[in-house]
């Protein structure tokens, strides 16, 4: 029968397709390049970098990390199906929180610095282009993104005990606006959509925005050895902005040290190399060296620290991982936090 040969033949073509298709999404999802290739070789995709970016845009079945991973890449071909990508997103109109909603929906944020820059530095420009006159300038929307996303944090993960009022975080964006002040029913906005609703974020395996990238903060009990006499203290650490502080008493609002964890590592010691079991280490590059960092003496006066390392002891096997995970987590945003501040500088005009 002619009709079901001609049906039967549309099928098994598109039958050829759809394979091809689901070949490709699972060869992306292992490797986007891999992947993209194998589109291309296939005609599922045109060679240029509009064609690839509706295909990630449309992200039917792709990983939204492996989406992340291709956008982030320095290539000038990925660079150019970046900003297309960032093209084919609508902004006009929406209030900046709306806009980084569906923006950080769309992939997942890789977490190298230099590629969140190339990538926020691309959503703010596409957002100002679509709003004009809400921000003078694109770095004011840059910074103001991740003043949102710091928000975010500090609203919404439980171990950030101080939460920011809104009082306060119209006071951090001050300047943020080529000099000058943003309107202040904006940020009041802002504050109100994040406080009521946190971000959604792709891919949730646990990480989500108030964990990744952005303060991995913690804070705990833990034994220190001293720098010259090597006694055991037990102090109240706290992990945040990079330093780690520590504290005699929970309470206390001044703390004893502060040890810019810049420039430091961190490792496990085995029990046989310490008295004190589940012990780990800061230590410099340079192990002569006393670690550049600040204490209160025995009179109150804050001097330099004395340490070469600094030694710490936890409870438990699984309070040390966590220790060391979150110091390396803050130990390696570091780029980023120089690049968001140097941009704050333009913002502000305090270069
Ligand atoms: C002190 O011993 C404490 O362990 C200090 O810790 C330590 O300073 C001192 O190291 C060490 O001598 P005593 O209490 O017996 O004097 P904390 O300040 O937490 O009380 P660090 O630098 O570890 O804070 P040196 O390097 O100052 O001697």
């Amino acid at each position: 029968m002619k009709t079901d040969e001609i049906d039967d033949g549309l099928f098994g073509k598109t039958d050829v397709k759809t394979r091809k298709i689901i070949t490709g999404t699972r060869k992306f999802n292992m490797d986007p390049k891999k992947g993209i290739e194998y589109m291309k070789e296939n005609g599922l995709l045109e060679e240029t970098a509009n064609d690839v970016a509706q295909f990630l845009y449309k992200g039917d079945g792709l990983n939204k990390t492996a989406i992340g991973d291709y956008l982030g890449e320095k290539k000038d071909f990925n660079i150019e199906v970046m900003e297309a990508f960032v093209g084919l997103h609508e902004f006009a109109d929406m209030i900046l929180v709306q806009a980084l909603r569906q923006f950080l929906w769309s992939f997942r944020l890789p977490g190298e610095a230099q590629k969140i820059d190339r990538l926020m530095e691309a959503f703010a420009k596409r957002y100002c282009e679509s709003n004009p006159g809400v921000f003078t300038t694109t770095d004011t929307c840059y910074v103001l993104s991740f003043a949102i996303i710091m928000l975010n944090t500090s609203l919404h993960n439980p171990s950030v005990r101080d939460k920011p009022t809104v009082e306060r975080f119209i006071d951090m964006n001050r300047g943020i606006n080529d000099g000058g002040d943003l309107p202040r029913e904006l940020l009041e906005s802002l504050y109100e959509s994040i406080k009521k609703e946190p971000f959604k974020i792709p891919d949730d395996d646990g990480n989500d925005l108030t964990h990744t990238f952005f303060n991995p903060d913690k804070e705990g009990w833990l034994l220190k050895q001293g720098g010259r006499v090597k006694n055991w203290k037990r102090r109240w650490f706290i992990l945040t902005d990079n330093c780690l502080y520590y504290f005699e008493y929970t309470t206390d609002k001044e703390p004893r040290g502060i040890i810019p964890l810049e420039n430091l590592s961190v490792k496990c010691i085995e029990s046989k190399e310490s008295k004190k079991s589940y012990s780990f280490e800061l230590f410099s590059a340079d192990d002569k060296e006393v670690i550049k960092a600040c204490k209160t003496d025995k009179d109150g006066k804050v001097v330099e620290g004395r340490h070469q390392v600094y030694r710490m002891s936890a409870a438990t096997e699984e309070e040390r991982e966590e220790w060391i995970k979150c110091i390396r987590a803050s130990i390696s945003k570091d780029p980023f936090y120089d690049m968001l501040v140097a941009r704050k500088k333009k913002a502000t005009h305090k270069v």
